[in-house]
């Protein structure tokens, strides 16, 4: 995620009314209506309240209702870009270079809260587990995108062996980059295409494009795949991380929920 210091391109904005039930009822009896039907739900995301508040939650909660069970396109082997970009990050830090020179041996990804089973997965661990290719497209909010193979560990494959506690909600997960870190509701984490990522076009991850290990949401915009993941945590509230918004982008003003 871009840091505070910098200048903050003008991003593009993806919101769409979508024609469903809650956007109807938008219509006829305004947002208090949909809010409402939101509440009832529980589709409420974790920045609604901001200065996008009641429009924030339309746009999940419509979504919510009519794409929950849908797939994000799969692409033939043909269709792969040739040369796929990748994004600026901030430059690695003293912690990631430690790691790079190591061959990422020590590399783990902690997974805590509220688990039954607390994990410490190496790299060789993740790759033991079920593991799975889905060849999908970036789509950067900037207006790129491109298309590549990703080969990983599903995300539902590590929580069946932590065992989220029936009061979970949301995934958090976070960088070894500073202050970058995002979640996901269940819906999302518990998706087929929602991957831990180590392979893509079958090569291992390049650190360009977030390896060792990079998060996959192919359902929603490209800064919810996250780079470098080393964390993730079960929790029923997104309020006790930073400012409460789910993750870093409603700081900026990008929506949490990034729905494609
Ligand atoms: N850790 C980290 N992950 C990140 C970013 C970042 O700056 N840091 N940028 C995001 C954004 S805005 C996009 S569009 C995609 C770009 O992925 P790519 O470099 O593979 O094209 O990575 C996302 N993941
Ligand atoms: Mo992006």
């Amino acid at each position: 995620m871009t840091p505070a210091s910098t200048p903050i391109p003008p991003r593009i904005s993806r919101r769409k009314l979508i024609t469903g039930g809650l956007a109807a009822a938008a219509g006829a009896s305004g947002l208090w209506t949909a809010d409402r039907l939101a509440r009832r739900y529980g589709l409420i995301p974790p920045d609604h309240g901001g200065l996008y508040g009641p429009g924030e939650t339309l746009t999940y909660a419509a979504q919510r209702l009519l794409t929950v069970h849908s797939l994000a396109r799969e692409f033939p082997r043909s269709m792969i870009s040739k040369a796929p970009f990748a994004n600026e990050v901030a430059p690695p830090n003293a912690a990631f270079k430690a790691h790079q020179a190591n061959g990422f041996r020590d590399w783990r990804l902690v997974v805590d809260g509220m688990v039954a089973h607390p994990l410490s997965l190496s790299l060789s661990d993740l790759r033991s587990m079920p593991s799975r290719s889905q060849i999908t497209e970036v789509v950067c909010e900037e207006g790129w995108s491109y298309i590549a193979e990703w080969i990983g560990t599903p995300l539902h494959e590590v929580l069946r062996e932590a065992e989220p506690l029936p009061q979970v909600r949301y995934i958090f997960y976070d960088s070894i980059e500073h202050n970058s870190w995002d979640s996901l509701d269940m819906a999302d984490a518990l998706h087929p295409q929602t991957f831990l990522t180590w392979g893509m076009n079958d090569g291992d991850l390049p650190v360009r494009h977030g390896g060792p290990l990079r998060m996959r949401v192919p359902r929603q915009l490209g800064y919810k795949s996250l780079k470098y993941v080393v964390h993730l945590t079960a929790t029923d509230s997104m309020k006790k991380f930073g400012k409460g918004l789910g993750s870093v982008s409603p700081e900026y003003g990008y929506a949490w929920y990034a729905g494609i």
